[in-house]
């Protein structure tokens, strides 16, 4: 079974809520998160990158969409995983510092202890990927809990892999935040394949969605290259929770373009699957439905690209600049006193 292919029908009229300056802020994340991953691409080839790169490539509509149907004003929170790059940019992370993680650089946020989007920032509301999948859902669920406690209204977005969502980490979480009604939406980003193995190698349900049932929490299946319909979903699944109803499980079915990381050349993946998924990159797409509706120019666009692509210039170009943290850095932080 490869995720079934759940194509919402291509929107003809305007969003009915979001603003034409909104959609157009939505546009540039999408753009951003494509550029930044292909400046990365570069430079890992260049041996600049430490560590592995994974791309979101033909997946960024899940995570730019889902991030943006948060609100700042609540202290919403994200728990991204390797592939959600948009979604940390969504929140605030800026590219310079993402590329300077990448290289571990001296004034990167970890200052060179370790590497891609593992980093948090509190007060921008993301925390640092656990390299142990599944394990972002108990956490966030402390966190959401804690929240709670404190009569805060912040709402705790989790991203999960397919694969991810086979863990008993997930499971414990799923069924803690269900019966503890927490505020908090969980996404698993159904993109075919967990390393080179098939979704339907490694569980026997035909959606994923359906593992809501068993826990008693609200499910939603959408189409993940589809950013305002990825918007949708979750903005309700916020709403639902926000107001005390508890935990929404959605299922976003899109594609991982790309091997799991840089150095994977993905030959288990049918080519004809990727040609299909191809023509649903959900950058194009969006591409098409704001041109077509009017809500932006061909120049409007490319406006935006150019803007994107001189921030980048100078943003690789000072994270190259910046050098390696001195050895004895790495004593620094690490006790209390
Ligand atoms: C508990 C655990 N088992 C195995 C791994 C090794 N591992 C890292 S990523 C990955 C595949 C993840 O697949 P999925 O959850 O579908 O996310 P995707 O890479 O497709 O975005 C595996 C097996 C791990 N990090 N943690
Ligand atoms: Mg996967």
């Amino acid at each position: 079974m490869s995720p079934e292919v759940v194509e919402s029908l291509p929107a003809t009229v305007p969003h009915p809520s979001l603003s034409r300056e909104q959609q157009h802020e939505i546009y540039h994340y999408l753009k951003l998160t494509r550029l930044l991953e292909e400046r990365l691409v570069n430079l890992y080839r260049q041996t600049k990158v430490v560590g592995g790169l994974y791309r979101s490539l033909g997946q960024e509509a899940t995570a730019v969409g889902s991030a943006y149907a948060l609100d700042k004003s609540h202290n919403d929170m994200i728990a991204p995983l390797i592939r959600d790059l948009g979604a940390m940019l969504v929140i605030g992370a800026t590219p310079r510092e993402l590329l300077l993680q990448y290289m571990a650089k001296r004034d990167s946020p970890t200052r060179g202890r370790d590497l891609q989007i593992h980093f948090a920032d509190l007060r921008r509301g993301f925390i640092g990927p656990i390299s142990h999948l599944g394990d972002m859902l108990p956490v966030m669920c402390g966190i959401a809990l804690g929240s709670r406690l404190r009569r805060e209204s912040r709402v705790c977005l989790v991203y999960m892999g397919d694969g991810a969502s086979s863990t008993g980490a997930f499971a414990e979480g799923m069924n803690f935040a269900a019966v503890q009604r927490l505020p908090v939406v969980v996404i698993v980003e159904n993109n075919g394949y967990a390393y080179s193995t098939p979704t339907s190698r490694q569980m026997a349900v035909e959606r994923i969605v359906d593992k809501a049932v068993g826990f008693g929490v609200r499910g939603e299946r959408v189409d993940g290259n589809d950013v305002l319909a990825v918007y949708d979903v979750t903005r309700r699944a916020v709403e639902h929770a926000r107001a005390g109803g508890g935990v929404t499980l959605i299922e976003a079915v899109t594609f991982r373009m790309k091997g799991h990381a840089e150095h994977d050349d993905q030959r288990y993946v049918p080519k004809e699957l990727l040609a299909a998924w191809a023509a649903k990159d959900p950058l194009q797409r969006y591409e098409r439905y704001l041109l077509e509706t009017g809500l932006a120019t061909p120049d409007e666009l490319e406006a935006i690209t150019q803007r994107i692509s001189r921030q980048l210039d100078d943003d690789v170009a000072f994270a190259e600049a910046n050098p390696m943290p001195e050895p004895a850095s790495a004593l620094l932080d690490v006790y209390a006193s």
